[in-house]
């Protein structure tokens, strides 16, 4: 079900320096920069590698506010690895699937992600601790 791990979703304080730092210590480059309302986040797409089902990123993730699932992670745990995005073909039918097996959805629908991919949330509590995104991404 799971084709490849899409990205790794990392919260920061300041988006721009965590930018710079990625730049300038691994060589990656932003292929995307959005301000998500609904995700309650500004956040850069920065490539890593390409391979057969698609390619993988480093997300870097500021809050838009302190009161968002991003701000609320940073004021408990502080700056760090955020959450797991796993690439789905059909993440309609992966949520059917992995909800039919007991785990909770934190989105019983899918949303907008970055670079118009289709994304939803599994519950941390439910995935070892692990908050895990399915991304179905677009077919552009
Ligand atoms: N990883 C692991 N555990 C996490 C977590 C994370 N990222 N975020 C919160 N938790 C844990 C907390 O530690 C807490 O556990 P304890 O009760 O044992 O302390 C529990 O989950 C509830 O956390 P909370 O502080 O009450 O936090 P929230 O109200 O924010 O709820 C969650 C947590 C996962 C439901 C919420 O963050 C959420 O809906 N996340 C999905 C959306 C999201 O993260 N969007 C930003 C990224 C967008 C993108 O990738 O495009
Ligand atoms: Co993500």
């Amino acid at each position: 079900m799971l084709l490849r791990i899409d990205h790794v979703g990392v919260a920061c304080h300041n988006l721009e320096e965590k930018i710079e730092f990625y730049e300038s210590v691994f060589g990656l480059t932003v292929v995307s920069r959005e301000v998500n309302e609904e995700q309650g986040v500004r956040e850069a797409m920065l490539h890593v590698a390409d391979g057969d089902q698609g390619a993988s990123y480093v997300q870097l993730l500021e809050p838009l506010h302190p009161d968002t699932a991003v701000g609320r992670f940073l004021a408990k745990r502080g700056e760090g690895v955020h959450h797991i995005g796993y690439g789905v073909a059909d993440v309609t039918r992966a949520l059917e699937e992995i909800g039919a097996k007991g785990v909770r959805l934190i989105d019983e629908r899918p949303r907008h992600g970055s670079m118009g991919a289709s994304i939803a949330f599994l519950h941390p509590k439910d995935v070892g601790g692990v908050l895990t995104e399915l991304v179905e991404t677009s077919r552009r």
